[in-house]
């Protein structure tokens, strides 16, 4: 599923100095087949001519193929648009984008004077100064523009990574502390193994599965190092995550143990439901009790009388797994839920 990544399939993005090593090999080996009659000043003409041709249209071919190789960032669906933002920054993307793409039209214009004069040209002395006046002039150009590749090389290696989740179905996002049992629920429902991927700014794993109810298939995802923890620890990359996770989430799923096993006790898990209530006031959302097999009867009855209606479930043995599936897809109103298929 990681094709679902807008990023997936950026190929590798070549520094200026790899771009004008390149350049300069493959101007290097052009082959010519200038017919031995010609005399010598007309052979070095051709010959320096078709150089400065095939460096300029190596550098600009290469400079372009980077910036074509992202997604238009204004389509991408806003829960990418968000973390784009947040790991990179939007506006300087878009103004590295902008200043590689810009200097292909220089080049051409440098190569192209620089042809003129070796159309005139009256020595093979002048031939050659004009070549090597045309390659610096484009080697100028291109190292000017080092640092906006390089932001695009180290944008690449971090956007790739991001995890694959399709945009344009009913998405269910679990919330609750670590070790309450997400990442078992996601792997109980889902129907083939589910993709692990990470978010760059948590190590922890996040795990994408899918299921199938009724013929709806939903995905539904575990959000380590995002909905976790209270929010007074969280820096301003996880605040904004939280921001990308809203464009995501149709249903939000919220986990809690009471058997108080995970480490935080009921209380802790009861405010951290009410902070994401708030991160999320417009999403539906869904409240589990997870572990009932190894909780305590009073505990239970505690939890049971501060969430009436709570699902009941063992993740670990699938018990009651399939009627909480069902009630977090009655949540989804489906049509809202595929934007992408709507005709604007
Ligand atoms: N007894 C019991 N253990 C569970 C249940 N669900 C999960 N666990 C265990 O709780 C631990 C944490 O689960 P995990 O899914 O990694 O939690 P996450 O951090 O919220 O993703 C693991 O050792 C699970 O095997 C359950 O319903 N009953
Ligand atoms: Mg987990």
């Amino acid at each position: 599923m990681s094709y679902l990544n807008p990023y997936s399939r950026l190929q590798t993005i070549h520094s200026a100095q790899e771009i004008l090593e390149l350049a300069q090999n493959r101007s290097y080996k052009l082959s010519m087949k200038s017919s031995l009659r010609l005399p010598r000043l007309e052979r070095t003409r051709i010959r320096e001519i078709a150089r400065v041709q095939e460096f300029a249209k190596q550098v600009k071919s290469r400079l372009r193929d980077a910036v074509e190789g992202f997604p238009t960032l204004e389509k991408l669906h806003p829960f990418y648009y968000e973390l784009t933002d947040l790991i990179v920054g939007v506006d300087k993307l878009k103004q590295a984008l902008g200043a590689v793409y810009n200097s292909t039209r220089p080049i051409e214009n440098i190569a192209d004077r620089h042809i003129a004069q070796l159309k005139t040209a009256t020595d093979i002395r002048e031939m050659k100064r004009a070549r090597r006046a045309a390659k610096g002039r484009i080697s100028s150009i291109v190292r000017a523009t080092a640092g906006n590749l390089d932001l695009m090389i180290e944008a690449r290696r971090v956007l790739v990574r991001l995890p694959g989740v399709n945009t344009t179905i009913p998405t269910i996002v679990c919330a609750g502390f670590p070790n309450v049992g997400k990442s078992t629920l996601v792997r109980a429902v889902s129907t083939a193994e589910p993709e692990i991927a990470y978010y760059p700014f948590t190590t922890k794993e996040v795990i994408v599965g899918h299921l199938t109810v009724g013929n709806q298939t939903i995905q539904i995802v575990d959000t380590p190092g995002i909905l976790d923890r209270p929010m007074s620890q969280r820096n301003e990359i996880e605040k904004k995550a939280i921001a990308a996770v809203k464009y995501l989430a149709n249903v939000i799923l919220f986990m809690l143990d009471a058997s108080e096993t995970c480490g935080w006790t009921f209380e802790e898990q009861m405010n951290l439901y009410s902070e994401v209530k708030r991160s999320f006031p417009l999403t539906p959302t869904v409240i589990v009790l997870n572990k009932v097999d190894i909780t305590p009867s009073d505990h239970l009855a505690v939890a049971r009388a501060k969430l009436p209606g709570a699902f009941e479930i063992v993740a670990s043995s699938g018990t009651g797994v399939a009627e909480l599936m069902q009630e977090a897809l009655s949540e989804v109103d489906l049509e809202e839920s595929t934007p992408t298929s709507s005709p604007d």
